[in-house]
């Protein structure tokens, strides 16, 4: 019997000391697992005699009971212990602002704005959208858009060139997206596609130029119309149209003024009617001019250096700055801010990039 009552004494102090789930678990496992000691004097009892038996017997379950019930009960306590101190630790302040997701706090650059609002003003008008690599070679960027080898607009255009390669061509970085329409028209005669080209061409452009308004990176888009009937009456349109709708307003008049490209003939810049009252500069009214675009109608070597008989067919293409719109539409005025990278810059003149541009449901609202 004192053996039995020295088991109790150990076995509850054990379940006392037990200072987490895992050390009263640990207790009950030596006093009641397969192995324990509690275990082992039960396992006794078959070796006794009847007498035995009952007294012990019944010693041994009243033990195997207190401490079953010591054992909940110690449980019960280190349980709600642990809870405590999880709250207490866990805390959640629910009256914190919500974080705002990337959706929410991300901003697109002005650029991809007023690329994705051109794209969805001439795809309304039958448009398709070209690309083109930034690295060209001097056919595609000069010499099949008529610059021939040594006329001095080459050297109007600052080009980088890349060193000669073995077969001794030197590549260079597109200094207009040009290239991209004469790959259009090539891509259209090899393909003998049938019909008109509409094409509109956004991307980079390079020049090696840098000062208060010009980056060496800048930002074209160039379209092109090229049908057997296209004429300067049809570009006139598409272009009112599209400053109407660009700049949403109403009315725009709008100026022609002879000027000069290789790749068209005749070939215009093109200003548009504003007022920069206030320094503030609004467009369709007022009395004032600002130029934005160039175009004309493609030079017949143009066509025939792209597959097309010029007899047979007419163009005519328009290119402007992206930069420079951009900066215009959305009242941007250092030109280098635009390619700084700084987020302060885009958090504030940046787009909300689910709010994205529609004829329908408007292009900047
Ligand atoms: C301009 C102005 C005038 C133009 C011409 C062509 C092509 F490939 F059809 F010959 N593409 N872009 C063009 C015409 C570009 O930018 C001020």
């Amino acid at each position: 019997m004192s053996d039995l009552l020295k088991l109790e004494t150990e076995t509850l102090d054990a379940i006392a000391r037990a200072g987490d789930e895992a050390a009263l678990e640990a207790v009950r496992v030596a006093a009641l697992g397969k192995k324990g000691t509690i275990s082992a004097l039960l396992a006794t009892l078959g070796k006794m005699s009847p007498d035995e038996r009952r007294t012990q017997g019944a010693a041994i379950n009243v033990l195997k009971d207190k401490v079953g019930e010591a054992l909940s009960a110690r449980k019960a306590v280190l349980k709600e212990a642990a809870l405590n101190a999880r709250l207490a630790s866990e805390t959640l302040d629910v009256t914190l602002p919500v974080r705002e997701n990337g959706t929410e706090t991300g901003r697109l650059h002005p650029i991809s704005q007023v690329v994705d609002e051109l794209t969805a003003i001439f795809a309304d008008m039958g448009f398709s959208i070209a690309e083109g690599p930034d690295i060209e070679s001097d056919d595609y960027n000069f010499t099949k858009l008529n610059f021939p080898p040594g006329h001095p607009a080459r050297e109007m255009h600052d080009t980088f060139f890349f060193a000669p390669d073995a077969a001794g061509e030197r590549k260079l970085l597109r200094t207009h997206t040009s290239p991209v329409q004469v790959r259009t028209m090539l891509a259209h005669q090899r393909n003998k596609e049938e019909g008109p080209i509409r094409v509109i061409c956004p991307g980079r452009t390079y020049r090696c130029d840098s000062d208060q308004t010009h980056t060496p990176m800048f930002h074209q888009v160039e379209g092109l119309i090229v049908d057997r009937s296209a004429h300067l009456g049809h570009l006139k349109w598409i272009l009112e149209e599209f400053c109407k709708a660009f700049f949403e307003i109403d009315n725009v008049k709008m100026r022609f003024r002879p000027s000069f490209f290789p790749f068209t003939e005749p070939s215009m810049e093109v200003d548009i009617q504003c007022s920069r009252k206030g320094g503030e500069i609004r467009f369709g009214e007022g009395t004032d001019w600002l130029e934005i675009l160039g175009c004309g109608m493609v030079h017949p070597n143009v066509l025939r250096n792209c597959g097309f008989d010029p007899d047979e067919y007419q163009g005519f293409a328009w290119g402007m700055g992206i930069d420079r719109i951009a900066m215009l539409k959305y009242g941007i005025s250092d030109l280098r801010a635009m390619f700084e990278g700084d987020v302060r810059w885009l958090s504030h003149y940046g787009f909300k990039p689910l709010d994205v541009p529609t004829l329908a449901g408007g292009l900047s609202s």
